[in-house]
C-alpha cells in the first residue's frame, strides 16, 4: 500500500516531541491505539499512521523539531483536497506547526497529471529553445477601454516579449470582457506576427465562479486563447487540476501565486512556499509558476525562492514546469535571475516593461537585450553602449541588486 510522508517543524517545549508526534499519528488516523484489543489492533494496524522521525534541533533559543508521520493511503481518496485534510487538516489549527514537504509514494504520484506542456513544450510554441522566455503584464487596465487594451498589447509585442499575461487583477467587466480580450488579442497578434514574424503567447485571467469555470475555459480555447491565467490559491489546487486535465480545454496554464502567502507566509505556521509554489502547482499541472524572487519589490528569501525553482524543475516523472520569478523586476537584475534561476526560467516585468522612458515596445527590447548579453557573455554596461534600449533602461534602474534572505 502506499502513503504520504509529511514532514513538519513543531515549536513548543524540549523533550515535548516525540509525544507530540505520536498523537499526531494517531490522532490523524485510527484515533487510539494502546488501550485497543489485539484482534482490533490486527484490523486497523494498516490504517495507523506511524512517526518516521523526530529531530529535535540542536541550536535556537526556541525549542522546535522536525517530525516525519507516514499516513496510509487507505486512510483517503488520491486528491489533494483528502491529503491535505489528512496530514494537516485540524492540524494546521493546532498551535506552532508548519508543514514542510509532502513526499508521495509512486503509486500515488501516478495519480496526478502534472504540466501539459511543461518547459519543453512551452519552449516549442513560443518557438525559443535556449535563452530564459520574456513576459510582460498589462498594467492600468481597470477603468479602461478594449482599445487602450488593444494598444498597451500592441507595444508589449512589438518590444520582442514572448508572452504576455493579464494582471491578475483584472476580472470580467464591462469595459474589457473575458471573451473579447481573447478576440481583440488574437487579432493584434496575429496582425504584429505579420510586421515581426514573431507570435506572441497571451494568457488570459480565467476568473468568475467555480461552477462556470471549465465552460469558461473552453469557450477561451473555441475563440482562440493562447493561455490561461488562474488565480489558484483563491479556488484551490483542485480546480487547477481539473484545469489541466480537461482534453478540450487543452491550453497551457500559468499559476499566479496570489492569496499564497496567507498559507504559506509565516515561519512558524502553515505550509511551506516550496511545497505550495512548488511540487504541489506542478504536480497538479502548472505549466508556469510566479512568485516573488528574492530581489524585486516583493520579495521572498533567496533559499525559500530557490526551493520553490528546484520542485518545478527537478527529476520527477512529471513534466517540468517554468518558474517566473517575479515582482518589480527590470533589465539590471536579468543577470542575477539568470546565475540564480539558469536559462529555464521566465523573465517577468510589468512596471520594469511599461516604465521604460520610451515606452513598452522600448521596454521590451531592453529586456531582450539584457538576456541576449547574459547568454553571450557580455557585462549589461558593454552592451548598453551599443544598445540605446538597455542604456536607457540602466540610467533608470541601476545596476546594483540586493537579495532578500
Ligand atoms: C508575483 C507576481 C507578480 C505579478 O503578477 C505582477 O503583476 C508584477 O508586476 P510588476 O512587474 O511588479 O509591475
Amino acid at each position: 500500500m502506499g502513503e504520504v510522508i509529511a514532514t513538519y517543524e513543531l515549536t513548543g517545549k524540549s523533550r515535548s516531541f516525540q509525544e507530540k508526534a505520536e498523537g499526531i499519528a494517531l490522532g490523524l488516523t485510527v484515533g487510539s491505539w494502546t488501550g485497543l484489543p489485539l484482534l482490533e489492533k490486527d484490523q486497523l494496524r494498516k490504517y495507523k499512521g506511524k512517526v518516521v522521525a523526530v529531530k529535535e534541533k540542536e541550536a535556537g533559543e526556541i525549542p522546535s523539531a522536525e517530525i516525519q508521520i507516514a499516513y496510509p493511503s487507505g486512510n483517503y481518496s488520491n486528491d489533494i483536497p483528502a491529503i491535505l485534510t489528512t496530514v494537516f487538516g485540524k492540524l494546521s489549527l493546532d498551535g506552532k506547526v508548519k508543514l514542510r514537504d509532502i513526499r508521495f509514494s509512486d503509486d500515488l504520484k501516478r495519480g496526478f497529471p502534472g504540466p501539459r506542456f511543461g518547459i519543453d513544450g512551452i519552449r516549442d510554441l513560443v518557438n525559443v529553445p535556449e535563452r530564459p522566455l520574456l513576459m510582460s503584464i498589462f498594467k492600468g487596465i481597470i477603468g479602461r477601454d478594449l482599445n487602450y487594451l488593444e494598444n498597451q498589447l500592441r507595444a508589449q509585442a512589438l518590444g520582442g516579449v514572448d508572452l504576455v499575461k493579464d494582471d491578475e487583477i483584472l476580472f470580467d467587466n464591462e469595459l474589457t470582457p473575458f471573451d473579447e480580450r481573447i478576440k481583440i488579442g488574437q487579432n493584434v497578434l496575429q496582425e504584429v506576427n505579420e510586421v515581426t514574424g514573431k507570435r506572441v503567447l497571451y494568457a488570459v485571467n480565467l476568473s468568475g465562479r467555480t461552477s462556470g469555470l471549465m465552460e469558461k475555459a473552453r469557450r477561451a480555447r473555441d475563440l482562440g486563447a493562447d493561455a490561461l491565467l488562474f488565480n489558484v490559491f483563491s479556488y484551490g489546487l483542485d480546480v487547477l487540476q481539473e484545469l489541466r486535465e480537461d482534453d478540450e480545454i487543452g491550453l497551457p496554464i500559468m499559476a499566479h501565486p496570489s492569496f499564497a502567502g496567507a498559507a504559506a507566509a509565516s515561519p512558524q505556521y502553515g505550509v511551506d512556499y516550496s511545497l505550495w509554489l512548488g511540487k504541489f502547482l506542478r504536480m497538479t499541472g502548472a505549466d508556469f509558476s510566479l512568485f516573488p524572487s528574492p530581489y524585486g519589490s516583493v520579495a521572498l528569501e533567496k533559499g525559500q525562492v530557490l526551493s520553490i525553482s528546484d520542485e518545478l524543475t527537478n527529476s520527477d516523472r512529471f513534466k517540468k514546469t517554468f518558474p517566473v520569478p517575479s515582482a518589480g523586476i527590470h533589465p539590471a537584475l536579468v543577470p542575477q535571475l539568470i546565475e540564480d534561476f539558469g536559462r529555464d526560467c521566465v523573465i517577468n516585468a510589468g512596471g520594469g516593461v511599461h516604465g521604460h522612458p520610451d515606452g513598452a515596445a522600448a521596454g521590451g527590447k531592453a529586456f531582450l537585450q539584457a538576456i541576449d548579453a547574459v547568454m553571450e557573455g557580455i557585462s549589461l554596461t558593454d552592451s548598453a553602449a551599443r544598445q540605446p534600449e538597455l542604456k536607457k533602461a540602466l540610467m533608470l534602474w541601476g545596476e546594483g541588486v540586493s537579495a532578500r534572505g
